[in-house]
């Protein structure tokens, strides 16, 4: 039988001013910018770490770089509840994406403080490290370590300035000596709220979205080599323009794309976000060309199939522009998640009992809950967001759907904690 549901109220207000007051702590030439290992990511956690410490949380970062704002419960045996998502961002995001969930997280260690609930289990809120795209061409770097899916050899990756992501991650509080420690067994649940970044909810009217799985992302990073020279002299018979066989590959991404997104196999999506030509000059045919490709799908083997494929295809236009293909490598490769089917019903349950609309949505974004779901059962609450636009300034949603999706993780997290033996 499901527990009446306590209606506990958030403070709305005091939610949407966190949020306001971290998304501005940005550089003020890009807003919203806060790139995870930047000195403006270091000011986000000062601000941050101040919250926690007003809230009494217990705060920590762990081996990972992992920001963790902790409460004991009142049972030590009955392992932790983990409510967390990110404060970085990509090159001038919104003001939401990964934000609002923290915000959300300390606002319900606030309600239960106030309201003096002491949880069984620990709870613990927690800013997962640069869940973005890095420099280092990695993203979820801290949920890859509390999953212990960091590897050794992307600890060695670094950044166009040459610092290594080990040194970056001590930089930033973690202990790359020490990752396995941050590998974690006594999480028993994880919940992260979310704008959607989609056209779902807000299309629909509907106020929560429960989402039942995160799509696989691989990003694959292809460098064609041919020969600097100049743009003037050099007849067009005798080049070897890097940049025309990476242009010509940018179209095959999105052909291949649209190919397996017609094939019936699920959700699926190609982006080359990145191109650089160097030396990225006018006058001079650019001798190097480095693109990196972000795949995502709901289908590992619609994943692989694409994989293959732009392997064998970019080795094609390398020859027919007369370059080579030094470099064909896969940065990342994650699997589908799929979010947890019981805590997945507590949230209907608690969206259900606070008067709000809700529906099942696949997320075509990567999120820290897809590592997270390694570990621990683990679910997601979007909430809708203005137009579905994100990663760029125009990002919004309004203060009450933040607050009512704050609601229903507070909710599911009460109900959870009573309900779990
Ligand atoms: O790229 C993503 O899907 C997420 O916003 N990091
Ligand atoms: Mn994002
Ligand atoms: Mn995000």
């Amino acid at each position: 039988m499901t527990r009446a549901i306590t209606n506990l109220g958030v403070d709305g207000g005091r939610l949407w001013a966190d949020i306001m007051a971290l998304a501005n702590i940005t550089d003020p030439a890009a807003p919203f910018t806060r790139r995870s290992f930047s000195r403006l990511f270091a000011d986000g956690r000062d601000w941050l770490t101040k919250r926690f410490h007003e809230a009494e949380l217990e705060t920590r970062i762990d081996a990972a770089g992992n920001l963790i704002g902790r409460i004991e419960g009142s049972d030590p045996r009955a392992g932790s509840i983990i409510v967390g998502s990110h404060t970085d961002t990509v090159p001038s995001g919104g003001r939401f994406d990964g934000i609002a969930g923290v915000a959300a997280g300390l606002e319900i260690v606030r309600v239960l403080r106030e309201r003096k609930i002491a949880l069984r289990h620990a709870l613990e809120i927690v800013d997962f490290l640069a869940e973005e795209p890095s420099e280092f061409g990695l993203s979820c770097i801290g949920s890859r370590g509390m999953s212990g899916r960091l590897t050794a050899a992307q600890l060695q990756f670094s950044k166009p300035d040459g610092e290594k992501l080990s040194e970056a991650l001590a930089r930033v509080g973690g202990e790359p000596a020490r990752l396995a420690e941050a590998k974690r067994s006594d999480i028993r649940a994880g919940f992260e709220l979310h704008i959607e970044q989609g056209t779902v909810l807000e299309t629909g009217a509907i106020d929560i979205g429960v989402v039942t799985a995160i799509v696989g992302i691989t990003r694959i990073e292809v460098v064609f080599e041919g020969k600097a020279g100049h743009a003037g002299a050099t007849p067009m018979h005798r080049r070897h323009d890097a940049l025309v066989a990476a242009a010509r590959l940018v179209d095959r991404v999105r052909i291949l794309a649209e190919e397996s997104a017609a094939q019936g196999r699920g959700y699926f999506v190609a982006t080359t976000g990145v191109i650089e030509a160097r030396p990225n000059a006018s006058n001079i045919i650019p001798g190097s060309a480095r693109l990196i490709i972000d795949a995502r799908s709901e289908s590992r083997e619609a994943l692989v199939e694409f994989r293959e494929r732009l392997d064998r295809e970019s080795l094609v236009l390398a020859r027919a522009a007369s370059v080579e293909r030094p470099r064909f490598e896969t940065l990342s490769d994650t699997l589908p998640s799929a979010c947890d089917e019981s805590l997945r019903q507590l949230l209907k349950t608690a969206a259900n009992g606070l008067g709000l609309s809700f529906v099942d949505i696949a997320s075509g974004a990567g999120h820290d809950t897809a590592f997270l779901s390694h570990i621990a059962p683990a679910a997601m609450v979007f909430i809708p967001c203005k137009d579905g636009a994100s990663h760029c300034p125009e990002e919004w949603c309004e203060p009450k759907e933040v607050a009512a999706g704050t609601a229903v993780i507070l909710e599911a997290v009460l109900e959870f904690d009573r309900g779990e033996t």
